[in-house]
């Protein structure tokens, strides 16, 4: 039984609290890991948290995850309205993956409401500021719990 998810950022996502803190807030990428690893023993999940600037990296790190992960977190960040790619990869990917965005993207730009990602997700989060990655958690661990009893 896997017990181990991956939680997967992309572009630009390293540079989170450092700037355009009306749109994402305070919070540092290593805060958001930080309650990430809290929020994950909860339910006895160990986490691989990345980020990457790469696209190719990050199709890598799903191809990955098929191997040894029982679900994904991903914030596709700026690929998330052009990468087909992306959304190749995690259609490949049995198990749950739940998308999240720290922002409201419907509330901003129209080329931000639309979402490849979407059609591989098995749910989506957005809006609810970095507090979405330990919501999207919760969920994969109560999805996970039931796959496995
Ligand atoms: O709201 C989100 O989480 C997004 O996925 C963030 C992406 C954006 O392209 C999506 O439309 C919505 C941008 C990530 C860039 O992250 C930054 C963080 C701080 C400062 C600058 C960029």
């Amino acid at each position: 039984m896997k017990t181990t998810i991956f939680i997967l950022n992309g572009c630009n996502l390293n540079l989170l609290g450092a700037r355009e803190p009306h749109i994402y807030g305070h919070e540092t990428l290593a805060d958001v890991e930080a309650e990430c690893r809290r929020v994950a023993a909860k339910f006895n999940l160990d986490v691989q948290f990345r980020q990457t600037n790469a696209e190719s990296q990050l199709i890598d790190w799903i191809h990955e995850a098929r191997e040894s992960a029982a679900g994904i977190v991903i914030n596709p960040a700026g690929w998330t309205s052009t990468s087909i790619a992306l959304l190749d990869a995690l259609k490949t990917f049995d198990g749950p993956i739940m998308e999240v965005h720290i922002s409201n993207i419907h509330q901003r730009e129209v080329f931000r409401h639309y979402s490849y990602i979407s059609l591989a997700a098995t749910g989506v989060i957005c809006g609810c500021g970095t507090q979405g990655y330990s919501l999207a958690i919760q969920r994969l661990g109560y999805l996970l719990a039931g796959a496995n009893s």
